[in-house]
């Protein structure tokens, strides 16, 4: 029997992982059948996620986690979000996957397998945070639609891959390419074959940074099936729905990217501010680029209690886009007086970075810690809402844990 009949054995193991076990006669299922179990009702059990992650969508799955299970300096898979635009490709035969190079701009069209991929350039490994564009949209009124995020839609795991710079210099292009847009193999939830779920993209200065990763593992391991295996782009600091999952195609564009999802007010907000409910027209939107400075509180989790003389041990993660973290403050009175955190730097460029600090309580009762991180070039986070846009992106209010001292 040809080999090509049977389902590739990385493949098999990527199945085998999220359904918690070997697939014993694995090797005799035919392409083209999908496997019942991973139909299981139980996204926890199938995505291999943290039972107290939150679903906010089942079709398509999107799961938050809270901000206490997001205490890793390198976010396991268990706990990072899934945001899906579509439904997840579920017969990838991994021995034939390929990534094409096309667009107006390509020298000549390119089309990589795999493993070419893999065999060919040189590997690189770096955390790359990445944060949905609708991170916090729960909070914004009028209310936004789509998913009712509220803090737990960033993470950033560990990436490795090859540079999209190689391939593109490997590939080659004209002058006048601006854009990189991707297409992947995910289908959109109407079932029409012609229709993408979203095909976003970054402009050629992002995608020939030195972090912008053609990426093929996650966290050491092969990318688990919901992040994009066996191939993805990834491009950390950005909203992350332009690190494009299931990746096999992308297109070098002599105009920005005009694929599913790049228009409208699709990961678009007003170029300059405007009053909450406001219409504004398509030629006053902006694409989101770079993503705003945040930081979440990882450690105690929100509710905590503290016998009074002890003091809080807290801490957790900053980031700020293509910046860097500069400060972080802490408060205990409601934002009236803001105290210096400890601050570490990132891993590497576009890493989120590790905040604590040790707070002592004058009395008992009931109080709130809040943070607030600052960016190199002087932003800081918002007390409250940052302005309001049609669809609840960037939402970097400050984040705040209750505290009770008995
Ligand atoms: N092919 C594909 N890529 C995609 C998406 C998708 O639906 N399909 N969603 C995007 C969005 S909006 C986000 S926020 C991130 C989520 O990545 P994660 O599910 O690995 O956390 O993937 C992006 N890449
Ligand atoms: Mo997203």
């Amino acid at each position: 029997m040809e080999r090509r009949k049977f389902i590739e054995r990385s493949t098999l193991s990527v199945f085998a992982a999220a359904l918690g076990t070997e697939i014993v006669f694995g090797n005799y299922l035919p392409p083209g059948i999908p496997l019942l179990g991973l139909q299981d009702p139980d996204p926890f059990k199938m995505f291999n996620k943290d039972p107290d992650m939150v679903v906010l969508n089942d079709k398509p799955w999107n799961i938050e986690a809270r901000a206490h299970l997001l205490d890793d300096a390198i976010t396991p898979n268990k706990v990072l979000f899934i945001r899906n635009n579509g439904k997840i490709p579920e017969n990838i035969d991994v021995a034939n996957w390929e990534l094409r190079f096309d667009g107006e701009s390509v020298k000549n069209p390119k089309t990589y397998s795999l493993q070419e991929l893999k065999s060919r350039f040189p590997h690189y490994t770096y955390q790359l945070t990445l944060e949905c564009g609708g991170n916090g949209r729960s909070e914004f009124n009028p209310p936004a639609k789509g998913n009712q995020w509220t803090v737990g839609a960033v993470g950033c795991a560990e990436w490795t891959g090859v540079r999209l710079k190689d391939l593109l210099e490997d590939v080659g292009y004209q002058s006048d390419a601006v854009y990189i847009g991707y297409h992947a193999a995910d289908q959109h939830l109407s079932g029409d074959p012609e229709k993408e779920p979203i095909s976003r993209g970054i402009p050629m200065q992002k995608a020939l940074q030195d972090e912008t990763l053609v990426a093929f593992q996650m966290n050491g391991a092969d990318i688990p099936l919901a992040h994009g295996y066996p191939l993805r782009l990834v491009a950390g600091g950005w909203p992350a729905s332009v690190s494009g999952k299931w990746l096999n195609r992308l297109s070098i564009r002599n105009k920005v990217h005009d694929g599913e999802k790049m228009g409208g007010t699709s990961y678009r907000v007003p170029c300059t501010p405007v009053a909450p409910g406001e219409k504004v027209a398509d030629e006053d939107m902006c694409i989101i680029e770079s993503m705003p400075v945040k930081s979440l509180i990882t450690y105690p989790k929100t509710g905590a209690t503290l016998p009074l003389g002890r003091s809080l041990e807290f801490r957790g993660h900053a980031w700020a886009g293509e910046l860097e973290v500069s400060k972080v403050y802490y408060s205990i009175d409601f934002g009236s007086s803001w105290q210096e955190c400890r601050l570490e730097p990132p891993a590497n460029r576009l890493a989120w970075q590790r905040f604590s600090g040790s707070v002592r309580f004058p009395k008992k009762g009931y109080y709130e810690l809040w943070a607030k991180a600052e960016d190199s070039q002087g932003n800081s986070q918002p007390m409250v809402l940052p302005g309001w846009n049609p669809k609840g992106y960037l939402n970097n209010a400050c984040h705040r844990i209750a505290i009770k001292i008995t």
